[in-house]
């Protein structure tokens, strides 16, 4: 059961980005995808898990991810709980275990880093921060949203990013310069996410001023209007692309060809 309950949402068909860019990244500082394939796999694995426990009753209280039923809808509470917990462990254990071709303390400082993205100064921070809050107005400050953004969504897809540098045997400056590419690509996803919400939830009202109709969500859009949110999103888009400037253009291709895919949908 706990292992059905761990397949479940890791192979309910998601878009795979973190694995792709972080194998992606290996190949452009000179590695081979091989190397990256068990580091893919558990930020993939980080991933699933932490939407089981966002859906969660005690969390976001979803009934639906990727529109099949969410894992304590079909599992039940106690074993969505245990198959995050177990799928979060087993990634580490996956990259500590099957990573081949790659010295021993990159592995270590690639463990590290995924630790890193995802707890109390990661992901968790970030969820810890977006608790919804009651009587939500103009008010609610932009540093705030943006840590939101940084570490609940950012954080991993930045992760996925580094560990592939590190994996591919990238020197210091790529590893720094790939973490800018991932942090921005992550922040403009989120921001991407919210503008699509908006602008989805005023065409299904049959409005068209793009004013932000996401009654109960803590978005950019809210505190800084449509238009400038635009303006960031379009901003990102060009510090990922400076952010590799000093790679090869044709072996940074395929990292470009994914920020232009997060971007385009709002294009
Ligand atoms: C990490 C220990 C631990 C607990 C989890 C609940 C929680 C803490 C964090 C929430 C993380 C979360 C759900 C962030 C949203 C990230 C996001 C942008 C999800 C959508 O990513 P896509 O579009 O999804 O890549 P697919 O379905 O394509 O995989």
């Amino acid at each position: 059961m706990i292992h059905e309950a761990m397949r479940y949402t890791l192979v309910s068909g998601g878009k795979r980005i973190r694995p792709v860019l972080c194998i992606a990244a290996c190949e452009l500082v000179g590695g081979n995808e091989d190397t990256a394939v068990p580091a893919a796999s558990a930020v993939e694995m980080v991933h699933a898990m932490s939407l089981i426990h966002d859906d969660l009753p005690c969390i976001d209280n979803d009934d639906l991810r990727r529109g099949k039923p969410t894992s304590h809808k079909v599992f039940g509470e106690h074993v969505a709980v245990l198959a995050g917990d177990a799928l979060l462990v087993r990634a580490f254990e996956h990259m500590a275990a099957s990573t081949k071709g790659v010295p021993p303390m990159r592995v270590v400082r690639a463990i590290g880093e995924l630790a890193k993205s995802v707890g109390a100064e990661g992901l968790v921070a970030g969820q810890v921060m977006d608790v919804k809050p009651e009587g939500l107005s103009g008010d609610v400050g932009l540093e705030r949203v943006e840590f939101i953004h940084l570490h609940k969504s950012a954080a991993l897809v930045e992760g996925a990013v580094v560990l592939g540098a590190i994996m591919g045997s990238g020197s210091e400056e790529e590893v720094e310069r790939l973490r800018m590419f991932g942090r921005c690509i992550g922040l403009m996803g989120q921001i991407v996410d919210d503008i699509l919400d908006v602008t989805k939830s005023s065409v299904e009202l049959g409005k068209t001023t793009g004013k932000d109709m996401v009654a109960d969500k803590l978005t950019y859009p809210k505190v800084l209007g449509l238009h400038k949110y635009m303006e960031i999103a379009h901003k990102l888009v060009e510090d990922a692309k400076e952010a590799l400037a000093l790679f090869d253009a044709q072996k940074a291709a395929p990292l470009l060809a994914v920020s232009n895919y997060i971007v385009d949908k709002i294009n």
